[in-house]
């Protein structure tokens, strides 16, 4: 049989909602930022530490993917910011048509920062791309230092690296070389910005603060 190259990439279902939504938030002004990481590096503290500290300057509402369970929603409701939770029922990432829908439920005229905390998951989310504005990768210190070197992709694709948990590694518990860690995500990602923070103690979140405040400033 003979091939015909028509010269056209015919977009696959999750590039065609993906944007949709890049347009949808553009036309509203939003933010959308997609927050990827190992399960419990920390993705729902960051986010209940960073919309309680900033609800004078910036509204957020998020949108919460696991596989089961409503827990992280019920965290998120609890600081009173708007969120949707999607369950994928097994699948390791959320998919563009989920976010459409789940924005669809948002009062998205009222916020000024949409963020998307997805299945806990440092490899499969990275693929699928949402039609977000960025992507925020979290490593907390107990996963280890070599992880940029040996899952790359969503460290070269992300704007923003979170090191969580920096409060483990004053009392020497985890082995960590932050040095190694920025090394190797500034390799395969220049412009990556780099804030090392501690969810629980609030350290170091004053200049991922700046970063978010400056960023829904620029839409
Ligand atoms: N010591 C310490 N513990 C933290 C910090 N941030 C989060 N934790 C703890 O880490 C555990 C997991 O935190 P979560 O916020 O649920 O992590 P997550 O990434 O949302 O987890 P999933 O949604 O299941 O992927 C909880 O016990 C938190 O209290 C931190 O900065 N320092
Ligand atoms: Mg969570």
């Amino acid at each position: 049989m003979k091939k015909i190259n028509v010269g056209k990439k015919i977009l696959s279902e999750n590039e065609k909602y993906a944007f949709e939504n890049i347009l949808f938030l553009a036309e509203q002004k939003k933010l959308c930022l997609n927050m990827i990481s190992s399960p419990g590096s920390g993705k729902t503290t960051i986010l209940t530490r960073t919309i309680s500290e900033l609800k004078n300057k910036i509204k957020i509402g998020v949108i919460e993917g696991d596989i089961q369970t409503d827990i992280d929603a019920e965290r998120i409701r609890a600081t009173e910011a708007p969120v949707v939770q999607i369950n994928t029922n097994g699948a390791c990432h959320l998919s563009a048509a989920q976010i459409s829908a789940a924005l669809k439920k948002l009062p998205v005229e009222d916020l000024n920062l949409i963020f998307i905390e997805n299945v806990g998951n440092l490899v499969c989310p990275s693929a699928f791309e949402l039609g977000e504005n960025g992507k925020i990768v979290v490593l907390s210190v107990a996963e280890g230092d070599d992880k940029p070197a040996k899952y790359p992709a969503i460290f070269a694709k992300s704007k923003v690296l979170l090191v969580n948990k920096i409060d483990l590694l004053s009392g020497g518990q985890v082995d960590f070389d932050i040095e190694r860690v920025k090394v190797d995500a500034r390799r395969l990602n220049k412009g990556i910005e780099i804030f090392p923070i501690s969810a629980k103690t609030g350290e170091g979140m004053a200049d991922w603060y700046d970063w978010l405040i400056k960023s829904v400033e620029k839409k």
